[in-house]
């Protein structure tokens, strides 16, 4: 990989739009042809495919095929969405602004809503955003997927969140336009339009919405997008949906449709804060500039490439013996970190244990709505004090340990993690966000550094301060860094086989079909064989019987859920025709999966 370049032509980067390129997935799941070889790659070269996948984000608008984030009805859209967050703003009263998605995407409804209670409280006004995420707050933290699939507790968690007010701006966050739980939501508001505004924010264009059947259900996630399509000629509902481009791993929706759902709500609540605070008016080209910064942020953070592979390196080593990465990070950067770490579960069918985030200040600092989950287990204590009691005396040279911060944080705090770490490892590094000409905590900052054996220092522009924006800056930035730590780690690991993580969990039906679409194509055997081995790897049988052959997907997943290396398995039995048994045992010999599954592809 050494050679590889990475000036790719514009028929490269562009490759995904042609009409003939995966043509029955929607943007959101197909392949990314830039990351075909991500599995050989070096950590460098995974680093630069990340920098060229994420560059995607901000490609201009060719043809009418694809909306993009510059679009201009993008732009439009977000302006008016911008001006009813405004509305609601001035008068909070029985009125509020509620973010809803499922996995990453509620996980940012909940950063978002945070950070932007934050501000009005700082402003003396009253609070207008809340969040809801599938499955309750401890999905905040741990892969909860199944709730995802149901819509009725998507409508009553909005009723709850909802009751008494008199006007909602409900915004359905849904990258693959596809999660049952916010269209149930969404159909809701479409049937109580007296209360409700509905804004969808998701990446595909709205003909690719999903269109399978939802269980006890009279619409699909495709029936509800062309009601508020209609709806939205009117501005009575908007649809937000820009496409970004494959994931680099595909369908990981965390990353680039997490980094774009935070750029484009932040995008519209920053104009409709500045539009009451400071009068600012919303016009078209603030919106632009700000999307614009974002553009620059990333930027900003890949122009270090070797400090992000150094990390990536360092983090893929780790994971290779079996030992962990912890991120210690401090404020808003430290969300960003029990973000990362909470999906790689998910993703990557790790434990909780291999990637953890840590906040200074714990719950307290978190602020979600049901306060303290330490007491629904281990994975839930989070805070600088549990790593230190939980972690920090077990820790050896072989885990890796992560310091985020920023210039503002306490930089006395920071250097006595730092030595209390460096006790037990030399592996220490540091991520680590500065304003331009900031000298003055830098001798504090150079003992820090000391300390560290590599440092991941991001400058960003006296002028971001200005704007007010530096912080959402630096947690994207911070998210780029992360997303690439952990994903790069597990490829390292050998858990991804060209762009696909076959070892994913089967626990709700977008990833039950993921599942047997990657078999498809990975075995090339037909649909139905696919599906009839996947269902072995799941009940752990050489023959299905009738009741699991006849019980429905919500069955399967949640069978599924206690179930390891189901598709891995599914796929060694396609191949060699192997009994469960026989490719147990394979899989028990050689646990790269990649390697595991490899050999038999050629
Ligand atoms: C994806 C992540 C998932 C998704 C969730 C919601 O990387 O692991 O948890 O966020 O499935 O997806 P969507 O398309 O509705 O935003």
């Amino acid at each position: 990989m050494a050679g590889l370049d990475w000036t790719y032509g514009v028929s490269t980067l562009r490759q995904w739009e042609s009409a003939d390129y995966e043509p029955s997935l929607p943007v959101s799941e197909k392949s990314n042809p830039l990351t075909c070889d991500i599995d050989r790659a070096s950590a460098y070269s995974i680093v630069k495919m990340l920098q060229v996948c994420d560059s995607q984000m901000f490609q201009k608008e060719a043809g009418t095929t694809y909306q993009r984030l510059l679009s201009d009805q993008v732009l439009k859209t977000l302006m008016e969405v911008a001006k009813r967050v405004e509305v609601i703003i001035k008068d909070p009263q029985e009125s509020c602004v509620v973010m809803s998605g499922c996995g990453t995407s509620g996980r940012l409804a909940f950063l978002i809503s945070s950070g932007f209670n934050k501000a009005l409280s700082q402003l003396n006004q009253s609070e207008v955003y809340s969040y809801i995420i599938a499955g309750g707050d401890r999905a905040l933290l741990s892969s909860q997927e199944a709730p995802e699939d149901d819509p009725r507790l998507g409508v009553l968690s909005l009723k709850k969140v909802c009751e008494g007010k008199k006007r909602v701006l409900f915004i359905g966050i849904s990258c693959g336009l596809s999660a049952p739980f916010v269209a149930g939501q969404l159909d809701f508001c479409l049937q109580h339009p007296e209360v409700y505004t509905p804004v969808l924010v998701g990446f595909n264009p709205a003909h690719q919405a999903r269109d399978e059947p939802i269980q006890d259900c009279t619409f699909t996630f495709h029936s509800v997008v062309q009601r508020m399509q209609e709806l939205a000629k009117s501005q009575k509902a908007f649809l937000i949906n820009p496409a970004v481009g494959p994931e680099a791993i595909s369908g990981s929706s965390r990353m680039k449709g997490g980094s774009a759902t935070k750029i484009l709500l932040e995008v519209a609540f920053s104009a409709a804060h500045a539009a009451t605070s400071s009068n600012t008016p919303i016009t078209h080209n603030g919106v632009l500039q700000h999307m614009m910064e974002y553009e620059r942020t990333l930027a900003v953070t890949y122009s270090q490439p070797d400090g992000i592979t150094t990390l990536v390196e360092a983090a893929g080593e780790s994971l290779r013996c079996s030992r962990h990465v912890y991120y210690l990070g401090w404020g808003s950067l430290a969300l960003l970190g029990l973000i990362d770490a909470s999906e790689c579960s998910p993703t990557f069918g790790a434990d909780y244990e291999d990637v953890r985030g840590f906040i200074r200040g714990g719950y307290r600092e978190l602020n979600n709505n049901d306060g303290p989950l330490t007491s629904l287990g281990p994975k839930f204590s989070i805070a600088h004090e549990d790593f230190l009691h939980l972690i920090l005396p077990c820790l050896t040279d072989k885990d890796t340990v992560l310091l985020i911060y920023t210039h503002s944080d306490d930089a006395t705090e920071v250097g006595n993690m730092a030595r209390r770490v460096r006790e037990k490892t030399p592996n220490l590094h540091a991520v680590y966000h500065q304003a331009d000409g900031d000298t003055a905590a830098s001798l504090q900052q150079d003992n820090i550094k000391k300390l560290c054996l590599s440092t991941l220092k991001i400058t960003w522009p006296q002028e971001a301060l200005v704007s007010g924006t530096l912080q959402h800056m630096r947690e994207l930035s911070t998210k780029l860094v992360l997303n690439a730590v952990s994903t790069g780690a597990h490829v390292l690991k050998g858990k991804i086989y060209q762009n696909h993580m076959i070892d994913l969990q089967v626990t709700n039906t977008k990833l039950y079909r993921r599942a047997t679409r990657l078999l498809q194509k990975l075995s090339t055997c037909p649909e139905e064989k696919c599906e009839e081995a996947l269902l072995k790897a799941i009940y752990r049988v050489d023959m299905l019987t009738l009741e699991m052959t006849s019980s429905d997907i919500t069955t399967h997943t949640c069978f599924a859920r206690n179930s390891t290396k189901v598709v891995p398995l599914a796929l060694v039995i396609l191949l060699t025709g192997w009994s469960l048994v026989e490719a147990e045992s394979h899989l028990k010999q050689q646990p790269i999966v990649r390697e595991a599954v490899a050999q038999w592809m050629w």
